[in-house]
């Protein structure tokens, strides 16, 4: 039996709404945040003694920390990082941390109580330096069928380090995702962008965020993130989560169910069956939105 719901209040609601983004100080414990550290402290470890054995780096760098152990392995291989970047991890913790009642609970003031859990969840050790992880201005939406344009996919930005300026954190652009789909097109490195004539002329703001503080966004508030300076990881997920009657609009990944009236059998509750439903998954056609000349 889950506790009180722990909603937004009005004025974070109406924030939200408003700049289409919002800070939520501590709405994690470090107990929410420690299983998905160690899970993925257990996956390093095992990638570094695995490459040690192989021959492919010259240390398992054993007395580096969580926040730079991955970043001196990469510089030799990039194994370990392909293992854990983006949406292929699925393990047990991944899956706690995307059903935690708090997010659920917050995002459940902001698209109502049958919770998608969309297909694009990502994790993110952003590495010091490091192209493939530096994401260029880009609006959520721009990587979805039009389809949803008008649906609220509500991101859930949660560091598992202090993201900071020096490390990279995001930066956003208020109030423009009250301005539809922004032109994207697809950039040299790796990602969709909106190209800088093309961005409103607002004022961007960085938005640093603690360990267990989470950075909401809207689909359609433009954001990036900055170069990481530093030599740490800025180790982060972003979770997505969307009214479950409405399309996901992005097949290459599969969804699932977090929370319903509705539909309670049809919720994923276990681990495992999460598991099943990402490596099951008939991947559909990949976002097409914006030809490759644009
Ligand atoms: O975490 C990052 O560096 C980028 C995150 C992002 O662009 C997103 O969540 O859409």
């Amino acid at each position: 039996m889950r506790g009180i719901m722990k909603k937004l209040n009005k004025m974070q609601i109406q924030d939200f709404n408003e700049c289409g983004y919002l800070l939520i100080e501590d709405a994690l414990a470090p107990e929410d945040l420690k299983p998905l550290i160690t899970e993925f402290e257990a996956i390093v470890d095992e990638g570094a003694a695995q490459l040690y054995a192989d021959g492919e780096i010259d240390s398992e760098f054993k007395s580096e920390g969580f926040d730079t152990r991955l970043a001196k392995i990469t510089e030799q291989s990039n194994a370990v990082f392909q293992n854990v970047f983006s949406g292929v991890h699925t393990g047990p913790a991944l899956f706690d941390l995307l059903v935690n009642p708090k997010l659920l609970d917050i995002a459940e003031t902001l698209v109502g109580p049958e919770i998608m859990c969309h297909p694009a969840y990502r994790v993110r050790p952003k590495l010091p330096e490091h192209e493939r992880t530096l994401v260029p201005w880009h609006q959520d939406a721009g990587y979805m069928e039009p389809k949803c344009d008008s649906v609220l996919q509500l991101t859930i930005w949660i560091p598992l380090i202090d993201a900071t300026v020096e490390n990279g954190c995001l930066e956003v652009i208020p109030h423009a995702h009250r301005d539809g789909v922004f032109q994207h097109r697809h950039s040299e490195r790796f990602y969709l962008e909106i190209p800088d004539d093309k961005l409103p002329d607002v004022n961007p703001v960085v938005v640093p965020v603690k360990f267990g503080s989470v950075l909401l966004l809207t689909n359609l508030t433009p954001h990036r993130s900055i170069p990481n300076v530093s030599n740490q990881v800025r180790w982060s997920v972003d979770s997505r989560y969307q009214d479950a009657a409405q399309p996901t609009g992005y097949q290459p990944e599969a969804g699932f169910l977090a929370r319903s009236k509705l539909k309670p059998d049809a919720v994923v509750t276990t681990p495992e069956e999460f598991k099943q439903i990402r490596d099951q998954h008939q991947p559909g056609p990949g976002p097409n939105r914006w030809a490759k000349n644009d």
